[in-house]
């Protein structure tokens, strides 16, 4: 196109907002998309290209590279690259493929979140965020991405559910018409929850992502029996685990993935879910389908899953067979052997965690909290002490202590809690206590909770007896230190 000016990366660099308009450059053309935006069918996403050339992204999502495509985009060319530009863009970004690039806008995450990493994303709630409703809004429930978040076009979505040499398909829409729907309010908890306590001096430090007690979230999810779903193409009882594989894979094609025993998957509550809190899932929380397993540690739990395979093998993917296992204390340094004599995790056990009062800086770094007394009349003020629990495996709360002498003595705290059926108390346990600021000492002190399930399972009072070097399930006591600025 002789007739349009030329621009260099340089110039479509600086067109990557609202007041600029959005750039970007393919091949020998410069393109303003501006217009564009609000008509993609991959929504907002469309923005990270802005300012940037083209190849690299599309290089992976292959769905782009149909000629109706090159033909919108030539609706919206302003100009040419200058020649030579097009091969160094080409060149330059073969390697930095940016597999992120569907990872959605996150707002206001650091008011909600403290962020452990931006890529892939993963962000624990704030304690006192966590506090604030028995059910946790979706843009402020934590996220645990093992990588990026995938793409999807709805209209070619399929779930696939086989036997590992056969399998069926359903749509999104077959899946919702199809069966009926079933809601379960249940928490979802990351198996390494509060691994940065397990940190010592004695024992070493452990390998993973470092969550404070954030790494845990309570919601509604509705979706279909994961059950009736297998029932309806004979594949129930058909092998000893169900395997879920996720949209989100790495550049060799590794897939998210992870498996449940077949007793699990006979359960009224595993679902394939399609809502949150009543609404669609967001990209970040497995958009369009995930695999809720209530009770059980959420790395089972697959986001993005688009196949079902029952088998009598259980997943074979890294995060089965490797990581999200309880290594013996002996080993520091893992090895594939070392897991392969360990079995997945499957179910949480007892947890419980104060999240109030709690500093907005990040809870790992903060030593001692300094806390102002509620209440007008000083002689009736009292500390409010909140916190989560949760039973684990269904089990239900039976009750949650408070200590403010490393457990030689006990308060009760009082507990908000659903009425669930027997071994199918899924939801946490928000709980609370208020003690009279003449009851607390003047200088710095610990306070500790600690959650007791129906079957009398409590949690330990360190992490020493528990700790594994992967730094998974750690539920020992909960400690705080408080100096009250009266
Ligand atoms: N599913 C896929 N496909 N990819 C993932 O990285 N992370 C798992 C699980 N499902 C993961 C996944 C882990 S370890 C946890 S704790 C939960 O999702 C977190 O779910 P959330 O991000 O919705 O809170
Ligand atoms: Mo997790």
């Amino acid at each position: 196109k002789p007739s349009l000016p030329t621009y260099s990366m340089t110039e479509v660099a600086k067109h990557t907002t609202k007041e600029n308009g959005y750039w970007l450059a393919y091949k020998d053309g410069v393109y303003d998309i501006s217009a564009f935006v609000e008509n993609h069918p991959g929504g907002k996403q469309i923005l990270k290209t802005a300012g940037k050339a083209l190849e690299a992204c599309w290089k992976i999502f292959t769905i782009h590279q149909i000629d109706h495509v090159y033909e919108i985009l030539e609706e919206y060319r302003i100009g040419n690259l200058p020649p030579g530009e097009r091969e160094a863009n080409a060149k330059a970004q073969e390697d930095v493929v940016d597999l992120f690039q569907y990872d959605p806008e996150r707002i206001n995450a650091t008011e909600n979140f403290f962020i452990r990493s931006e890529k892939p994303f993963n962000a624990e709630t704030k304690p006192t965020v966590l506090v604030s409703s028995f059910l946790t809004p979706i843009e402020k429930f934590y996220v645990r991405n093992h990588m990026h978040v995938p793409f999807v076009n709805i209209n070619e979505f399929k779930l696939e559910i086989g036997d590992g040499t056969s399998a069926y398909t359903l749509s999104y829409d077959d899946l919702k018409d199809k069966y009926q729907s079933h809601t379960v309010t249940s928490a979802l908890q990351c198996a390494g929850n509060r691994r940065a306590a397990m940190n010592n001096d004695a024992q070493g430090s452990v390998q993973g992502t470092p969550w404070y007690v954030g790494a845990i979230g309570n919601a509604r999810w509705t979706g279909v029996k994961l059950r009736d779903v297998l029932e309806s193409f004979g594949l129930l009882n058909e092998g000893r685990h169900v395997q879920f594989v996720g949209l989100d894979c790495d550049t060799s094609q590794r897939c998210y993935g992870a498996s449940i025993p077949m007793e699990k998957a006979l359960s009224d509550d595993v679902l394939i879910a399609y809502e949150m809190n009543d609404e669609t899932l967001t990209s970040d929380h497995g958009y369009p389908l995930r695999i809720v397993v209530p009770g059980t540690v959420g790395a089972r739990s697959v986001k993005w899953v688009n196949r079902i395979i029952v088998s009598n093998e259980e997943s074979d993917s890294h995060w089965q067979k490797a990581d999200y296992k309880v290594l013996p204390p002996s080993i520091k340094q893992p090895q594939q052997v070392d897991y392969d004599r360990v079995p997945a995790i499957q179910e949480s056990n007892v947890q419980s965690a104060i999240c109030y009062p709690a500093s907005t800086e990040d809870g790992n770094k903060v030593k001692i909290l300094s806390v102002k007394p509620t209440g007008e009349d000083t002689k009736n003020q009292t500390l409010s002490i909140k916190g989560y629990a949760v039973g684990g495996g269904g089990r239900q709360v039976q009750n949650v202590q408070i200590s403010l002498d490393h457990g030689k003595t006990w308060l009760q705290a009082d507990l908000e809690q659903l009425a669930q059926p027997y071994m199918r108390a899924w939801a946490w346990t928000l709980w609370s206590t208020h003690i009279p600021l003449k009851d607390l000492p003047s200088e710095p002190f610990d306070i500790v909770c600690r959650a007791m399930d129906i079957h009398s399972n409590s949690q330990p009072d360190s992490p020493l007896g528990i700790w594994n070097v992967r730094g998974v399930m750690n539920n020992s006591w909960h400690k705080i230190t408080l100096k009250i600025d009266a």
